[in-house]
């Protein structure tokens, strides 16, 4: 047994070791022959146990630390003579080293229930079977498998049950340093608050006050354009009647004339001369009349018979005023060659009296109704006097009138 622990026990340094020089030790393989090839090859199974401690405790420093506490135990214990434990192994030391290859390591263990001793894997393989081993205190929120949070909130509420009178306690008085602490900042808020408020007030009451001047300006202006606006309408409305009354003056005859067929006539019951009487008709803005046909010398007839004063008989034998009209027609410029007032040619029609124009004592060149002469046209002298009829268009009279 010793000789087979002394060829896998690792070189003892020292100064009578041959391999303190040259070639460095290279690590031993490891024999896999059970329990008894641990507890053989001396060193190796140190190193194995330093392993499976390392595994153990989840590191490899842990491990080395207890290995070396446990060697410099065991050379106290041997009175420090140098000897290395393996050289001479202690029963207590082989015991607790069987144990503790003995010990189950889940990450080690295989499928088949071997142990890691059985089935060599290098470091990397076992660090990755490691790493697989599903590990409780990494488990998500989101599946809730981990324990400790559902007692940790049994625990959380349960503390604040118990207290919960305290705590409300707490918050109250709180609450009141609090309310108690900001009463001054919110008075002072509330000052400044108001101020702001009042000065807004004074604003908004002197634009009052101005939007009321404005108001009333205006109002004043809106009198004074309704004034002006009534004042124009009367002034509209007395031109409309005037308007109404030129359009009336122009559409009708002046007064005393009577209309027919569209022209004003007139029996002026005055006796003057021709020239007098063609005067007078061009002051109403006409002329003596001029019945250029037989219905216009019918209705001229019966115009003047309307107005005139017939006295009888006796009457016209005492007066020898001629009982006559003159009206519009006369040879004065040129004898025997009878024209209108208006300059045009007397025309197709005439009712001459019979024997008549006859020029009698070679100066008869105005014309004249008489019922003498069964009111039929005579020429006569111009300077005697007797009643004539004028005419004159419609709306003639305004000219004198509205001029
Ligand atoms: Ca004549
Ligand atoms: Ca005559």
């Amino acid at each position: 047994m010793n000789g087979q622990g002394k060829a896998v026990r690792p070189p003892v340094s020292g100064p009578g070791s041959r391999q303190t020089s040259g070639r460095p030790p290279q690590p031993r393989p490891v024999q896999q022959s059970g329990s008894r090839g641990r507890v053989r090859h001396g060193n190796g199974a140190s190193d194995k146990q330093r392993e499976d401690r390392g595994a153990s405790s989840h590191t490899f420093e842990e491990a080395e630390a207890v290995s070396g506490d446990a060697t410099v135990r065991e050379r106290s214990r041997t009175g420090g003579s140098g000897a290395t434990p393996m050289r001479r192994p202690e029963p207590n030391w082989r015991s607790r080293a069987d144990a503790a290859a003995k010990i189950p390591n889940p990450m080690y263990a295989s499928n088949a229930g071997t142990t890691p001793m059985q089935q060599p894997q290098s470091l990397r393989s076992r660090a990755d079977a490691a790493a697989k081993i599903p590990n409780h205190m990494d488990a998500s929120s989101a599946d809730g498998a981990y324990p400790g949070r559902a007692s940790g909130r049994r625990g959380v509420c349960g503390f604040l049950s118990a207290r919960r009178s305290s705590l409300t306690a707490g918050i109250a008085v709180l609450l009141g340093l609090g309310a108690m602490g900001l009463a001054p900042l919110t008075f002072i808020n509330k000052q400044s608050e108001q101020d702001d408020m009042s000065t807004t007030v004074d604003a908004l009451k002197s634009d009052q006050d101005d939007m009321s001047t404005t108001v009333d300006a205006l109002k004043r202006d809106q009198n004074a354009l309704k004034r002006d606006l009534d004042n124009e309408r009367s002034r509209t409305a007395a031109l409309e009647q005037r308007l109404r009354e030129i359009v009336k003056a122009l559409l009708s005859c002046a007064e005393g004339y009577t209309k027919r067929r569209g022209i004003c006539y007139k029996v002026f019951n005055k006796q003057k001369t021709f020239t007098g009487a063609a005067s007078t008709c061009r002051a109403d803005g006409g002329t003596l009349a001029m019945p250029r046909d037989a219905d216009t010398n019918a209705f001229l007839i019966s115009l003047y018979k309307s107005v005139s004063d017939d006295r009888g008989f006796w009457f016209r034998l005492l007066d020898q005023r001629e009982e006559a009209f003159w009206f519009g027609l006369h040879d004065q410029r040129v004898e025997g060659r009878f024209e209108w007032v208006d300059g045009s040619a007397l025309g197709p029609y005439n009712s001459w009296s019979p024997g008549e124009p006859s020029n009698g004592g070679g100066n008869e060149d105005c014309v004249i109704y008489s019922p003498r002469y069964k009111d039929k046209w005579n020429d006569v002298r111009c300077h005697i006097e007797v009643n004539f009829i004028c005419q004159a268009n419609p709306g003639t009279y305004c000219v004198r009138t509205f001029s």
